[in-house]
């Protein structure tokens, strides 16, 4: 039920709830997610940065003092980078400009993560490509 997964999330550690949340999320289906809602701002957001092809907000659970997602405003097939396509490629080089473009706003350009989950192993939990930038603190390597 959904209260005993809540209830799980909250006794759980930090890796086991994000494994548990990509594995509770569903698989990549091509659903809408909850990105498109924030895209189309029927969901408020922390937009750091924004142009045309490319949203920049907070992640609403943030792992570091700097945690911003960057997307894709239209995903066009790209539920998971795993799913790239050779047509991808200019929204892809944008995404990760866009990631700089972020890293310079907020002060953390001498040192920053950028990272993508690709699918379940991967703990990804929504399928609307996302590029985690992350900094504002002294990074861990290797990952977990
Ligand atoms: O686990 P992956 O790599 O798929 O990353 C998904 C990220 O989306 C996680 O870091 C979540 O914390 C983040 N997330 C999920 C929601 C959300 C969000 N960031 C901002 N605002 C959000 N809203 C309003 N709703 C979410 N479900």
């Amino acid at each position: 039920s959904r209260s005993r997964r809540l209830q799980f999330y909250a006794s759980a550690s930090n890796n086991e709830e994000a494994a548990a949340r990509a594995a509770a999320a569903n698989a990549d289906s091509g659903a809408p997610t909850i990105f498109d809602k924030i895209i189309a701002k029927e969901i408020p957001s922390s937009i750091v940065y924004e142009d045309e092809k490319v949203l920049a907000f907070r992640d609403i659970d943030p792992q570091a003092p700097v945690h911003v997602l960057v997307i894709p405003k239209f995903r066009d097939g790209l539920t998971q980078l795993g799913k790239a396509e050779a047509r991808h490629g200019e929204i892809l080089g944008q995404l990760l400009y866009a990631a700089k473009i972020v890293a310079e706003k907020e002060g953390i350009l001498d040192g920053f993560r950028v990272v993508i989950n690709n699918g379940s192993d991967a703990c990804q939990s929504v399928y609307h490509l996302h590029l985690h930038v992350l900094g504002g603190r002294q990074m861990k390597w290797p990952p977990g």
